[in-house]
């Protein structure tokens, strides 16, 4: 449809950006920190590891402090399990709880909006060497470490996101660490995985309503739009198939509380439907989001499935991402979409159509967490960082946000990744995605010094204009 006038971005609209603990923190074995799955995590070669990051944790004033400078209206961070509870659960440690406190009261100094993300990726590694997600006993876990978080946060912390990309997590299980990457054929794993996750979802949910009732609490898997690779039937089946798969079985659940039938039939095709106990749908049926905050990239496109191996595709410049399933879909290539440096396909009006599909489905107000470009930043003389490509992306996808709203969508945030420089989750800090940059190498530490970068002046008009000024 061509508008012939575009609705703006609504009055309190929540222009933020977004870190994760681990990725931005550093001094993960500072204070009591308990040790998380990311800690022992094996990283790919030629990559930094996440030991002192961008150091945000000994500089989060001065970081906050550009974050205002920026005009950021909401700071979207993770709390780390480990700090809080350095072993999962048991003890609390104090002094995890003083740095969130303060972090939060610094936010709250400059009016912005603190968005917590409550798991982002670092199970408390103890919790793993008890099974970790394979064992019910971390839905408990879960359940706990969110009831204190509640207690000592919620006076001030208004947007609650549970689990970041559940979905990431199950589908590239052995990326991210959730299980052994050793294991003979982890997927029934993982499923049972993803089914306690979606109970301690629930649960969490359940405890925001009862505990906060003016907080507000969602999912944060990551969304994308599925395009069959032509017009061709089989190819629109195969989308359908791998949409159901990788995004709606997670938000089915958030939100109606019940399995995606496609979803669900994939797993029974291949032998992974995950053991579920009595009282787990009624827990599952009995908790409800107020909201959807999804993360975005790009889209992906897909085929009718050959049905052996050629259906797998690698995408290139990550070591470990490969899209196809032979029987269920085959990866394919969209000649319409140019990459990126680390060869992510870069589609605004995918992003559009992923916000109207998530809306249309689901009718809740959306909240977009992660959006963002990886590049190979260069500095400068004179500590000047020209990174038009990250402007031009970020505009494009504004843009279409905007249009998304004309379109109904009830869009009340965007949080591009990454607030800062920070450590990325495949390719070390060499893969940079900040609105600031952090002075240092995958093995340098250097002075770690903060420097503005050009998108960091264009998103200060973005938001001061609201959304107007993209120039
Ligand atoms: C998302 C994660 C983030 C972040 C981002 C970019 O999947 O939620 O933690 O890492 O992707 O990915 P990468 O760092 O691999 O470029």
């Amino acid at each position: 449809m061509n508008y012939k006038k575009l609705k703006n971005f609504p009055k309190n609209f929540l222009w933020g950006a977004s870190t994760s603990a681990y990725q931005v923190e550093g001094a993960w074995n500072e204070d009591g920190k308990g040790l998380s799955v990311i800690d022992v995590k094996e990283n790919p070669e030629g990559t930094s590891d996440y030991k002192v990051a961008a150091d945000h944790y000994h500089r989060y004033k001065e970081d906050i402090a550009l974050m205002a400078e920026m005009g950021l209206k909401a700071y979207r961070f993770s709390i780390a399990w480990t700090r809080i509870y350095p072993n999962g659960t048991g003890e609390i440690n104090k002094k995890g709880i003083e740095f969130y406190n303060n972090l939060i009261n610094e936010l709250l100094k400059y009016n912005i909006e603190p968005i917590v993300t409550m798991y982002h990726f670092d199970l408390p590694y103890a919790l793993q060497q008890k099974g970790g997600w394979s064992n019910r006993e971390t839905i408990d876990a879960f359940e706990n470490y969110a009831k204190t978080l509640f207690e000592n946060f919620a006076d001030r912390v208004k947007y609650w996101l549970t689990i970041n990309e559940q979905n990431m997590m199950i589908l590239h299980g052995t990326a991210i660490g959730t299980v052994d990457p050793n294991m003979e054929n982890p997927e029934k794993e993982l499923y049972q995985q993803n089914h306690h996750m979606l109970l301690a979802q629930a649960k969490a949910i359940k405890l925001c309503h009862k505990m906060c009732p003016n907080a507000k609490i969602g999912p944060a898997p990551n969304i994308v739009s599925i395009y069959p690779a032509s017009s061709k039937p089989e190819d629109i089946i195969a989308a359908h198939n791998w949409s159901s798969i990788r995004n709606w079985l997670y938000l089915d659940m958030a939100v109606f509380g019940r399995y995606n039938s496609i979803a669900w039939s994939y797993m029974e095709e291949k032998g992974y439907t995950p053991t579920i106990l009595e009282g787990d749908m009624e827990i599952l049926k009995d908790a409800k989001p107020d909201f959807i905050a999804f993360n975005y990239y790009s889209t992906e496109t897909v085929a009718e499935s050959k049905g052996n191996d050629l259906d797998k595709m690698s995408r290139k410049g990550d070591q470990h991402i490969v899209i196809g399933e032979p029987g269920v879909y085959a990866g394919a290539l969209n000649p319409n979409l140019q990459e990126t440096d680390f060869g992510w396909f870069i589609d605004p009006v995918g992003f559009r159509t992923t916000l109207r599909e998530i809306n249309e489905r689901y009718n809740l107000p959306l909240l977009v967490t992660e959006n963002g470009l990886g590049a190979y930043d260069k500095l400068e003389e004179g500590d000047i960082i020209n990174d038009d490509y990250r402007i031009d992306y970020l505009r494009k996808h504004i843009e279409q946000a905007k249009l998304a709203i004309t379109d109904g969508v009830n869009l009340i945030g965007y949080c591009p990744w990454s607030a800062i420089d920070l450590v990325s989750t495949h390719q070390g800090i060499r893969k940079r995605y900040g609105f600031i940059y952090v002075n240092r190498d995958e093995f340098d530490l250097k002075d770690l010094r903060r420097i503005k970068k050009k998108s960091f002046y264009w998103y200060k008009k973005v938001i001061s204009s609201n959304g107007e000024n993209l120039e």
